[in-house]
């Protein structure tokens, strides 16, 4: 949910000259709750809140929900009070990193030159698209009708001549439309927004120009830029605003993949020391994270633990591979001997407890080759009796693939073991993609490691 002031006055008609507009900036409307509300219509027009748990925070919530003041970031017992009947679900990053994938299939059906920015929104640069399309609002207007005639679900898009205008519009046209501002007046329509619609312009940053009396984009037009390097103490922001001041952005859409880490992180209901406990929920995040590799075709290099103790020190702590991974098994091994470690280190209640991998490459082109330590790496592995746990829905479901995820899991030799957890792995994904992602389960009996164990 996007938190620059939105303002009602610049979502207009700005005339219909679409020379030189060359970049589309979309972004979805409440994405986790339009998810949940596509996957079960019965929600629709309900207040929708998506967030984890009794003390997580809200990660989205419907623009029904948004009317009674519930907002990104906000603690759930906080939107529990003030809409006491929403509707709250829990995240399933899987499912929304899933339907972003194919959202953006749509996106790049129309070009190549799309830049993800995040799992809901990207940049098109259509000047080539052009030659065939004409005008950029056909566009817009096209991409917004498939996302919701294929998804149900809505999204908002700019229309302008550079990346900055293009994400401002797309921000102001929210919910469910499309905005579109002619470059001859990109200025005029810039110039009528607060300061912090500026994207980059936080509270700070917005303190500092306050104190020169400065609070809106027509007032930062009117400082030179020298002024504006005295408030930033940057040359490059203070050229960058100047720039913005007067709608000018110099940046292009770069063709990338956004992805750089994946994570999962969970707040304990009551902080706790068990330790049985925490390595439960990062072995919960464990197979979160590798689904979500194994989703996106990635092998990770890195793993980092993240703790958050009761007196709300944060500690982190990584581990590097040798080998590329993907599964929730090769996670474990890496984030388990740094834990104990943690622990005893800080020797406090953990109040959250999280893991992200990173060091990311395309398992199309990483080159996997097994080495003397893969042989000597799995022994950790071989004590963790990895095992299945499924969920009626799976019990009910044809024999062949539940009990061979669960068979297969069973190591054998080192070497084996690996390939068998990676395969049980995978059969879970299958399963998963039949009959949902609660279907079943990756479970880990608790052990100690082997150091421990041998005193
Ligand atoms: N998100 C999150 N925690 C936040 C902000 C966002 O988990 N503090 C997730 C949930 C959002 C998704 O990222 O659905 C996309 O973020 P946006 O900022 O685009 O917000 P929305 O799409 O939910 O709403 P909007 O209609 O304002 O774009
Ligand atoms: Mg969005």
């Amino acid at each position: 949910m996007s938190t620059s002031p939105r303002s009602l006055d610049v979502k207009r008609d700005w005339g219909h000259d679409e020379t030189g507009c060359t970049v589309l900036h979309v972004d979805m409307d409440a994405f986790f709750a339009s998810c949940e509300i596509a996957r079960h219509s019965e929600l629709a027009g309900r207040p929708v809140i998506v967030g984890t748990g009794t003390r997580a925070v809200v990660s989205t919530a419907s623009y029904e929900a948004r009317r009674f003041g519930v907002h990104s970031a906000q603690p759930i017992a906080t939107a529990r009070r003030i809409c006491p009947q929403g509707v709250f679900l829990p995240v399933d990053h899987t499912y929304y990193s899933s339907m972003s994938r194919r959202i953006l299939s749509v996106l790049r059906s129309v070009t190549d030159r799309v830049e993800q920015v995040s799992i809901d929104e990207a940049f098109l640069d259509v000047s080539t698209a052009l030659l065939r399309w004409k005008r950029p609002t056909v566009i817009g207007a096209w991409l917004r009708r498939e996302i919701s005639a294929r998804f149900h679900v809505t999204c908002s898009v700019g229309v302008a001549s550079n990346m900055l205008i293009a994400k401002i519009a797309s921000t102001n046209a929210k919910p469910d439309g499309l905005l579109f501002v002619p470059r001859a007046r990109q200025a005029e329509f810039i110039q009528m927004l607060s300061l912090r619609s500026l994207p980059g312009v936080g509270p700070s940053t917005a303190r500092s120009f306050e104190r020169w009396g400065v609070v809106n984009v027509a007032q930062l037009a009117r400082l030179p830029e020298r002024d504006i390097l005295k408030i930033v103490h940057s040359a490059s922001v203070a050229h960058t605003l100047f720039l913005a001041a007067r709608g000018e952005s110099s940046r292009q859409v770069t063709p990338c993949s956004p992805e750089k880490s994946i994570s999962a992180e969970r707040t304990f209901t009551r902080d706790t020391s068990d330790r049985g406990c925490i390595r439960k929920l990062l072995c919960r995040c464990s197979d979160e994270i590798a689904t979500r590799l194994r989703a996106h075709d990635l092998v990770a290099r890195t793993v980092t633990l993240k703790l958050r103790f009761a007196n709300l020190r944060y500690a982190t702590r990584s581990s590097t591979s040798r080998l590329p991974f993907d599964s929730a098994g090769a996670i474990r091994d890496l984030f388990y001997p740094v834990l104990d470690d943690l622990l005893v280190r800080y020797a406090d209640s953990v109040r959250l407890a999280g893991l992200s991998v990173s060091r990311l490459s395309h398992r199309a082109v990483t080159t996997i080759q097994p080495e003397l330590e893969w042989d000597a790496a799995p022994e950790t592995a071989m004590d963790s009796k990895q095992s299945a746990t499924m969920s009626p829905v799976a019990k009910a479901m044809p024999k062949t693939e539940a009990t061979s995820a669960i068979e297969s899991s069973a190591p054998r030799t080192s070497h084996s073991c690996i390939a068998a957890q990676e395969k049980a792995e995978r059969a879970l994904d299958n399963i998963r993609s039949k009959y949902g992602q609660r279907s079943v389960r990756l479970g880990f009996y608790d052990f100690e490691p082997r150091d421990s164990r041998d005193e």
